[in-house]
């Protein structure tokens, strides 16, 4: 008898759980909720939901966690970064309950293309012969900034000089950077589908004169700029399908694809979903500098035969860390990266082809590219900012000339805030400029804070006028060409037109605004001349 009724209380227990489950989520609503997991947490939670700069998604653990808290997560977002995504009214509330429960059922497998298929999508709307061999224009196109228009799949190409829009050209959806080729002639743009836009700044207007898609979800290009080799190659770091896929620098024709399926440093388990995060090109060899996420290594990627029969690609693998994101040089020699979900940046010293350092950084480092610049004690110095702590955190970087100092932390600026993404200088600049888009607090991410670098102090944080009322956050500084000026962009909801700020880099006075229509959801902005020659 008490066998039979356990057996009822389970059964019934059963029921309930059944009956309290949501239901499962028909083909169209999972087509839609998988849209939105990739647009807007695939690229913290990975494709496979298995964790990255955000934790791994198992849709066991999430349905221990229940739909009603997943939704609560999903709109109010979490200290440690998780945006609000509902709060700042980015998703509905329909979207957050379909992402909620999309999280309950096991990932759908995404696709994987083919390099036939990758093939087809290239396409060169102006062929190399065709374009012109000097400027068509009378503007200072050196000190054009290609300004990324993130929801609207656009880039805007703006004269620095005089502040005039030039043109708008279509590229990738959610555009997420943009990289100068090395004579800084062309912009490439990648956007998050994984679509490549080559931009020419010498046509009249400047417009995309090649495109291909070589990714299903990317974050990363950058092109070949070693001596010889300038505008010849391009390559593209895909977050989805986890490859690298080198292109031809002036056409965007996919040339080869080199899967980055590793085994993790450390634990030594097979990857499959090894995203690859910064790429920068080398200045003393023919060669990228490859950052994949989830195995922790860095791969020294020499393109210098591509031109041969059977285009060897000679790689060379460094183990360094786990959860390798976005990164900068120092002194043009290092690369230094951040492990972010370990608070660790990683030193590469391109010279030696050597992994030099890790120093330990702030909670979540997030650079960018960083800053460089010259102390009066400490010598040549880099930083940081950090998603997860009030700090820009300032390393030595000069071992040669400063040893005593190098590869260790000389100062931890305390900031009012945390939530930075990105930090900016110039040599003719006394300032670091310091965001916090990823803060909370509107007043927060509306604010700016600017750093003496002698003092390695914060001189003055402000709130800039109008960001609030438009629901904007300040993103990503970035000057000039003469480092007389910083621009930053108010990054706001596609509906409503922002702006971008333009200050003093000396005074920090506000000099001017762009408006417009066309103004919807600006984010990174890449100045050609520092962009080309890596000044920051
Ligand atoms: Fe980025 C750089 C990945 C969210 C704007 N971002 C990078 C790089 C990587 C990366 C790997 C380094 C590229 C390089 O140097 O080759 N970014 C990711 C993500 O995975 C993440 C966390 C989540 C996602 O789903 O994409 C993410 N990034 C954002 C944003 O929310 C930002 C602010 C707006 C957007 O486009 O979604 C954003 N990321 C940028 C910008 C850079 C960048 C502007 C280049 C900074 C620079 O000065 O070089």
């Amino acid at each position: 008898m008490r066998m039979r009724l356990d057996l009822l209380g389970f059964l019934l227990v059963g029921a309930l759980a059944l009956a309290q489950a949501p239901a499962s989520l028909s083909p169209a609503e999972k087509e839609e909720a998988a849209k939105i997991y990739f647009d807007r947490c695939a690229g913290c939670h990975g494709v496979l939901r298995k964790g990255a700069t955000g934790p791994a998604l198992d849709p066991k653990k999430m349905a221990e966690k229940g739909v009603e808290y997943l939704k609560a997560v999903i709109f109010g977002g979490l200290p440690g970064g998780m945006p609000d995504w509902g709060r700042q009214g980015i998703l509905k509330e329909k979207d957050i309950e379909l992402v909620a429960r999309f999280l309950l059922e096991q990932p759908p497998a995404p696709p994987v293309p083919t390099f036939e298929e990758i093939k087809k999508t290239w396409k060169v709307q102006v062929p190399p012969e065709k374009r012109p061999t000097k400027p068509l224009h009378n503007r200072n196109w050196q000190n054009f900034f290609g300004q990324v228009l993130r929801d609207t799949g656009q880039v805007a190409i703006i004269d620095g000089d005089k502040k005039e829009l030039v043109a708008i050209v279509p590229t990738g959806f959610a555009t997420h950077i943009l990289r100068s080729s090395a004579t800084g002639r062309y912009f490439m743009a990648i956007g998050r589908d994984g679509k490549a836009s080559l931009i020419d700044l010498w046509m009249n207007p400047p417009q995309v004169v090649a495109e291909s898609k070589p990714c299903v979800d990317a974050r990363s290009i950058e092109s070949s700029k070693f001596r010889g080799y300038e505008d010849k190659y391009a390559v593209v770091g895909c977050y989805w399908p986890p490859t690298m896929v080198v292109l031809d620098g002036l056409t965007l024709e996919p040339l080869k694809m080199v899967s980055t399926i590793s085994y993790a440093k450390g634990a030594g388990e097979l990857v499959t979903e090894a995203r690859v995060a910064a790429i920068v090109a080398s200045h003393f060899n023919p060669e990228w500098i490859v950052n994949l996420k989830e195995s922790g290594q860095t791969w020294l990627v020499d393109y210098s035969n591509l031109h041969k029969k059977g285009r060897p690609l000679p790689i060379t693998m460094i183990d360094t860390d786990l959860f390798l994101h976005d990164g900068g040089w120092a002194l043009k020699r290092y690369f230094i990266v951040a492990a972010n979900a370990l608070n660790k940046l990683i030193v590469i010293d391109t010279k030696t082809r050597e992994f030099t350092a890790e120093v330990e950084a702030g909670v979540r480092p997030h650079p960018g590219r960083g800053s460089n610049w010259e102390h009066p004690t400490y010598g040549p110095v880099w930083a940081t900012g950090n998603i997860g702590s009030p700090e820009v955190t300032v390393v030595g970087v000069d071992p040669e000339r400063h040893p005593q100092y190098a590869w260790k932390v000389v100062k931890r600026i305390s900031l009012p805030y945390a939530g930075t993404l990105f930090i900016k200088t110039h040599p003719n600049s006394p300032w670091v400029i310091v965001d916090f888009p990823m803060s909370p607090s509107p007043q927060a991410a509306a604010s700016l804070c600017a750093i003496d670098k002698r003092k390695l102090e914060v001189t003055k944080c402000w709130e800039v006028p109008k960001a609030q009322e438009l629901k904007a956050r300040m993103v990503h500084p970035e000057f000039n060409k003469g480092g007389t000026e910083i621009w930053v962009s108010a990054w706001g909801a596609k509906d409503t037109p922002t702006f971008i700020v333009v200050y003093d880099a000396l005074t920090l006075k506000e000099k001017a605004r762009i408006t417009g229509d066309w103004v919807r959801t600006p984010t990174g902005k890449f100045n050609v001349y520092n962009t080309a020659y890596d000044i920051y």
